[in-house]
């Protein structure tokens, strides 16, 4: 069975203190989840080490680091490897948000490394991909997401590609209030399922965690986590208050 999985992504907000009242809260509401189900927060790099102290001995939740960079160590001033999530037991990065494609200018074949490094060090990675309104309105997702994809992960093994877990964020619906209509997520969840099944088969497909990202709130999440191939969401500005995020978690199948 995949799992099924409330992620936050903080991106570049709250302050320490604020992190930790946040994550207090969120974590003394959550009673129980069940065997499937699991929690990540994808914190900035200097919250790790303080997160990863405040889960320690829940199970099935997890911090995240929002990034990482594709090399084992050196001269990369400013950069943070793998390793160093590691030696703090982080076990999962976001890689690929369309922020760090978009700002950062973070090509397929540099995602395609950090997957690579990721996966060598027994992370996990949370891959994102996702197509623009432009491409939306040309009615071109499918091809731009599917190449996302074969350009990034379609390296991997079947063995490897069941360890990562993929996030579907349509960058209009990013931020914007606006989120995809859960037909709208069904399809492309659908469509990305039926790409991995193609090349790795159904079995491991069937396998593999896709959450969808974009204004995910509390009052949607139930509908759009109900799609048979959407495994949860992938949450920015409802995951930084904490009844909004509890109430996603409680959202999950
Ligand atoms: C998409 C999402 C989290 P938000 O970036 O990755 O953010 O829920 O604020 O649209």
């Amino acid at each position: 069975m995949r799992k099924q999985i409330a992620a936050a992504n903080w991106k570049m907000n709250l302050t320490l203190q604020q992190g930790e009242a946040l994550l207090d809260g969120i974590l003394g509401k959550v009673s129980s989840l069940g065997k499937d189900q699991q929690v990540v927060f994808a914190v900035p790099f200097p919250y790790l080490s303080q997160a990863q102290q405040k889960i320690a001995g829940k199970e099935q939740v997890f911090i995240a680091a929002q990034n990482c960079y594709n090399k084992k160590s050196g001269a990369f001033t400013g950069e943070v490897s793998v390793e160093m999530l590691q030696s703090l037991g982080i076990q999962w990065v976001v890689l690929g948000h369309s922020e760090r494609r978009e700002y950062f200018g973070e090509s397929d074949q540099f995602l395609a490394e950090k997957v690579n490094i990721v996966l060598e060090n027994g992370l996990t990675p949370l891959f994102c991909c996702g197509e623009a309104l432009q491409i939306r309105e040309a009615n071109t997702q499918n091809e731009f997401v599917g190449n996302q994809l074969k350009a990034s992960l379609f390296h991997l093994s079947a063995e490897q590609i069941q360890k990562v877990v993929i996030a579907y964020e349509p960058i209009w619906a990013i931020g914007t209030g606006k989120t995809a209509s859960s037909a709208q997520a069904q399809e492309m969840h659908a469509f990305i399922r039926a790409e991995l099944a193609a090349k790795y088969g159904a079995e491991v497909a069937s396998n593999i965690s896709i959450l969808y990202g974009g204004s995910v709130k509390a009052a949607n999440a139930v509908e759009i986590f109900g799609q048979p191939d959407v495994d949860g969401g992938l949450v920015g500005g409802a995951s930084l208050i904490a009844d909004e995020f509890v109430s996603i978690i409680n959202g999950l199948k």
